[in-house]
């Protein structure tokens, strides 16, 4: 069996209660078997893709709070820590229902190429709970956020790993994370990114990921020799990606007609208007049917489809596995030209393979959503030399990273002959520099 066939089979096994994390690892391994093969007595060597593979360090944690009746709630909190070749673990906490340690896993495993690929010095991490900030009042939130630090604090720090936001962490949690992390250690440090502008945080942070996915997404329209002026756009999620990216797509002439959550989803002919988007989800922490109520062009739709509705442009900003083969198969009988992921893993294997086939433009998450995480890099260097910089600077920092990502992107899947493959050449690209990086620091 081959070095990559053998490491594969054994994360299967290793891992097999966890999906997620092997539908992340097979897509990454395959695709870099081209440089693997090219080399491959070495890297077997090495046990090279096993210590890939392995996180340095998973910390599993109790969070114990107590809610508004009373009552003694506890959660399980998770960091892993995956890999620090190439600068400290960076990634963000997810607050959602259905973390568990496979999640945590899968996104900390993707963080370390997305990092590699951004050029900043970035390691990989994750991390998050099982805690579902709906329906919970500020005052419980904030309770669980200080439990989840008093444990965290003594494993993170601005030089060895720096959490930031995911999903259900934005800026209320990373400013009621910061404060206890602060009460504990008495340090004012860049330890988290994605903080309030009055205590350290990027301007053009909160809008990063949503703005980087579209100088994304122009950008490499514009190297396939079309002109993102004009089009249309279906967007999912209505969250910080989402709203961040419709906002950037009107800025560039797109008419974006789609948004949703996790009940259902709005079709509004007319375009999204991101006003009254940002009130329902970032003011009132609302529905989307009550966008639908303030909105007499907009229909609201139960459950998922976001794909039935024919656009240009599909963007998914929600969460991983949300588009299926059977979206995919809409989507290309819609002739959509173009699918850029917003959110971490939105397109499953089989569809991912369905779109490349059938001519449809394809960039994954890693590659196009690299923006968030770029941004906050430029934070912690904004916090190293205790300066911020105006929004225009960290904005067109952001521009060029993207663009930037763009073209290493095509010349690697140029370079192995997988030209338009931008899975492989993500992949490969964001690769190469850990590869490299690891095998200067010996077995470690
Ligand atoms: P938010 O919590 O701000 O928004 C998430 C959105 O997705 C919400 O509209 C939510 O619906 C919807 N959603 C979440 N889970 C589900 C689900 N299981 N089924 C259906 N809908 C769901 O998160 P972000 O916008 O920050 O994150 C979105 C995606 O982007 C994630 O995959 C995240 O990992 C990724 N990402 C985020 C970055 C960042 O900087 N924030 C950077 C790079 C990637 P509802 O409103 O009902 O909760
Ligand atoms: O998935 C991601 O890249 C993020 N959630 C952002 C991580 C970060 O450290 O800004």
């Amino acid at each position: 069996m081959s070095y990559v066939d053998e490491v594969i089979a054994q994360v299967k096994a290793k891992n097999a209660a966890e999906p997620e994390f092997i539908q992340a690892v097979e897509e990454v391994i395959e695709s870099i078997r081209v440089v693997i093969e090219a080399d491959e007595q070495k890297y077997r060597d090495l046990a090279f893709l096993e210590r890939l593979v392995e996180p340095e360090r998973i910390i599993q944690f109790r969070v114990p709070w107590v809610d508004d009746n009373g009552k003694v709630q506890v959660n399980r909190g998770y960091r892993v820590q995956y890999n620090s070749a190439i600068g400290p673990y960076k990634g963000g906490l997810r607050l959602h229902p259905s973390v568990y340690l496979g999640i945590i896993k899968f996104l900390g495993f993707e963080q370390i190429f997305k990092n590699s690929l951004t050029g900043l010095p970035i390691g990989g991490g994750k991390g998050g709970s099982d805690f579902d900030p709906k329906g919970k009042s500020d005052n419980e939130v904030m309770r669980f956020c200080q439990s989840f630090m008093t444990e965290l604090y003594r494993h993170i720090g601005a030089d060895t790993d720096v959490p930031a936001g995911d999903i259900g962490v934005g800026a209320r949690e990373i400013g009621f994370l910061y404060g206890q992390y602060k009460r504990i250690t008495g340090l004012y440090e860049g330890v988290l990114t994605g903080k309030g502008l009055t205590y350290g945080g990027s301007l053009a942070r909160t809008q990063a990921t949503g703005y980087g996915l579209l100088y994304f997404t122009k950008e490499l329209l514009a190297v396939n020799g079309i002109d993102i002026a004009g089009k249309t756009a279906a967007v999912t999620g209505a969250g910080n990606v989402a709203i961040y990216a419709i906002e950037k797509a009107q800025q560039m002439g797109v008419k974006v007609v789609t948004c949703s959550d996790s009940t259902g989803w709005i079709y509004d002919p007319e375009g999204i208007d991101v006003p009254t988007l940002k009130q329902v989800k970032e003011v009132k922490r609302a529905r989307l049917t009550e966008y639908a109520a303030a909105r007499p062009s907009a229909e609201y739709h139960e459950g998922k489809g976001v794909w039935a509705i024919k656009t240009d442009l599909y963007l998914p900003c929600a969460t991983q596995n949300e588009l299926p083969l059977e979206g995919a198969k809409q989507l290309v009988a819609n002739g959509t030209i173009a699918v850029c992921e917003g959110a971490n893993m939105p397109t499953t294997l089989e569809a991912t393979k369905y779109l490349q086939e059938n001519g449809v433009i394809f960039a994954p998450g890693k590659a196009a959503n690299a923006g968030g995480v770029a941004t906050s890099a430029l934070e912690m260097s904004q916090n190293s030399e205790r300066l911020s910089w105006s929004f225009e600077e960290v904005d067109s920092k952001l521009e060029g990273i993207m663009k930037n990502i763009v073209h290493n992107v095509v010349a690697a899947a140029d370079k192995y002959g997988m030209s338009g493959n931008y899975v492989a050449g993500a992949n490969i690209a964001g690769f190469e520099k850990v590869a490299e990086a690891m095998k200067a620091q010996g077995v470690v």
